[in-house]
C-alpha cells in the first residue's frame, strides 16, 4: 500500500466512521485523548504522522523512545558537573532480568509526563475540538509490556507487587487528566511485524526474536479484542468496551 493509498484511506470513511461514532459527543473545547495501540514496529509513528497531518485540532504526543535511549546522568563533582548518559532500552533488551523493572518505572514516568505536557498553542486556539493522540499509554505499559515481563520472569514477584502498586496510585491521582477518550488497535501478524523491525533497524531491536512479538501479540488481543485482561481502571474497561477500533495495518507502511 502506498503512502498515498493511505493518505487516501484517512480522508475515507473508515477514519471519520471512528471519529464520528467515538467523538460525536464531545464538548467543545475540552480535550479528548486518544492513544494508538500495537505491537513493536507495527507502524504507529506513520500512522500517528498521518493523523497530525489530517486536522489542525489534532497534537500526536510520541513515545519518549530517545530518552529512554539517554538517560541522563549528570553528577556533581568538585570541579563541576560531569555528565554522561545511559541506554536503558538496550540494557533492557540486554539483560532483561536485571533491567526490566528498572525500565518499567522510567518508561512509564516518562510517559505519564508527556501525557501530562501542556497543550500545543494552536490546539488552545481551536475552536474545534482538540484530540491529544497518544503513541501508546501508561496502560499499554502495563497491560502488555510489564505484565508480559513478570509472565516471563523477568520481573520478580515482589517487583510487580510494587509496580502495580504506584502505578495504580499514579493513575488514579492523575486519571482525570489521562482519561482516554479512545483506543486505536493497529493489528498486524507478529511476522509482518518482525519483518518491519529489521527493515527499521534500530540498533537495540536487533535481537528481538519472533517468539516476544507473538507473546506481545497475544498479550493487545487479550487486552483489546477478547478483553480477558483484568483491568484495574473503570474508566479504561469502558474505554476499551465502547470507545475502541481497529485495524488491520498488514501492508507495507511505506513505499
Ligand atoms: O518502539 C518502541 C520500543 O520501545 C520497542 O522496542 C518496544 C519498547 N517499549 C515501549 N514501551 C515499553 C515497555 N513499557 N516495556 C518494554 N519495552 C517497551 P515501537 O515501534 O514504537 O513499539
Ligand atoms: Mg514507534
Amino acid at each position: 500500500m502506498s503512502m498515498r493509498t493511505i493518505k487516501r484511506l484517512f480522508s475515507s470513511s473508515v477514519f471519520y466512521r471512528f471519529a464520528s461514532s467515538h467523538m460525536s459527543n464531545f464538548r467543545s473545547n475540552e480535550i479528548k485523548r486518544v492513544s494508538i495501540e500495537g505491537n513493536i514496529a507495527v507502524g504507529k509513528s506513520t500512522f500517528a504522522k498521518l493523523l497530525q497531518n489530517a486536522g489542525q485540532d489534532w497534537e500526536v504526543i510520541a513515545e519518549p523512545v530517545s530518552k529512554w535511549q539517554n538517560v541522563d546522568q549528570t553528577v556533581s563533582t568538585v570541579d563541576g558537573a560531569q555528565q554522561s548518559s545511559s541506554n536503558l532500552l538496550e540494557m533492557m533488551y540486554h539483560d532483561p532480568k536485571r533491567w526490566s523493572y528498572t525500565f518499567q518505572t522510567f518508561s512509564c514516568m516518562s510517559r505519564m509526563r508527556t501525557h501530562l505536557q501542556p497543550l500545543a498553542a494552536r490546539l488552545l486556539q481551536s475552536t474545534g475540538t482538540p484530540v491529544q493522540v497518544y503513541e501508546r499509554s501508561v496502560y499499554s505499559d502495563r497491560y502488555i509490556f510489564a505484565l508480559n515481563m513478570f509472565e516471563l520472569g523477568c520481573i520478580n514477584s515482589t517487583e510487580w507487587a510494587v509496580y502495580q502498586d504506584w502505578h495504580s496510585f499514579l493513575v488514579e491521582q492523575f486519571g482525570h487528566r489521562i482519561q482516554l477518550e479512545g483506543i486505536i488497535y493497529l493489528r498486524a501478524s507478529p511476522q509482518t511485524c518482525m519483518e518491519r523491525l529489521g527493515r527499521r533497524g534500530r540498533m537495540e531491536e536487533q535481537g528481538i526474536q519472533l517468539d516476544y512479538l507473538e507473546k506481545l501479540h497475544t498479550k493487545h488481543e487479550d487486552w483489546l479484542i477478547n478483553k480477558s485482561t483484568k483491568v484495574h481502571f473503570e474508566h479504561l474497561a469502558k474505554v476499551g468496551n465502547e470507545r475502541f477500533t481497529f485495524w488491520f495495518w498488514e501492508s507495507p507502511t511505506t513505499g
